[in-house]
């Protein structure tokens, strides 16, 4: 399998597809194409017909958008969803309002995990939004997390889907009480996590547009 996906720091699509892949444990080839660049439409359209990673390529298969490649993932690997309905329909609700949702917290607060902008990005939608993530993250770990430390107890793609929140809420300063913040520790504290971190910390180059004025 290869994975096609973009600049670490920035790209937080891509992050959800990668933690998909290393969740389950499947070796995977990453073909990283750096955003921003003259030559980056076409790099990436090189692999991916919407022009957009991450991306997906498998045999005979080419999957873009981080929702479909979980879904694809999870024909495989259906760890990926928690064991019952109810959970997983649940966790399906929360993973597409994420992919759907939040527009203020992704414009105003863009994924950026080199830098620490604390109290940065605040206006009363990003607050809305993230008091909305916050009540998600509560209410799954109320109803189904008791049997481990994530949303649904073990990690599953809905985990993956809110990764780059918990990368934002660690650059902005957005440090949630109780049982929000223990989970966002989990999360930041998870071995994937922290590989792709410090492999952000290790980039160098800069997206203008994803980058907020000092
Ligand atoms: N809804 C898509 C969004 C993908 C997306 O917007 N990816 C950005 C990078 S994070 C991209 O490919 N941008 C291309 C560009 O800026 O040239 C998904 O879930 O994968």
């Amino acid at each position: 399998m290869k994975l096609v996906i973009a600049n670490k720091n920035y790209s937080s699509w891509s992050l959800r597809a990668w933690l998909a892949l290393r969740a389950v444990g499947q070796p995977f080839e990453e073909v990283r194409v750096l955003l921003d660049q003259p030559d980056t439409r076409e790099r990436i359209l090189e692999h991916s017909p919407s022009g957009r990673v991450p991306c997906l390529i498998d045999d005979t298969l080419t999957v873009w958008d981080s929702l479909a490649i979980i879904e694809t993932l999870a024909e495989r690997f259906p760890q990926l969803w928690p064991a019952t309905a109810a959970a997983r329909a649940h966790a399906r609700a929360v993973s597409a309002e994420m992919h759907s949702g939040f527009p203020a917290l992704r414009s105003q607060m863009p994924m950026n995990i080199r830098r620490q902008l604390p109290g940065r990005g605040r206006t009363p939608a990003s607050e809305a939004d993230i008091a909305r993530v916050i009540a998600i993250w509560l209410d799954c770990r109320k109803r189904y997390g008791r049997n481990g430390p994530y949303l649904f107890g073990s990690f599953t793609a809905a985990d993956a889907m809110f990764a780059p929140v918990c990368f934002r809420f660690q650059s902005y300063g957005v440090e949630p009480s109780g049982e929000a913040g223990a989970y966002l520790a989990t999360m930041l504290a998870h071995p994937a996590m922290r590989e792709w971190q410090a492999a952000a910390l290790a980039e160098s180059e800069v997206v203008p547009a994803d980058e907020l004025p000092d």
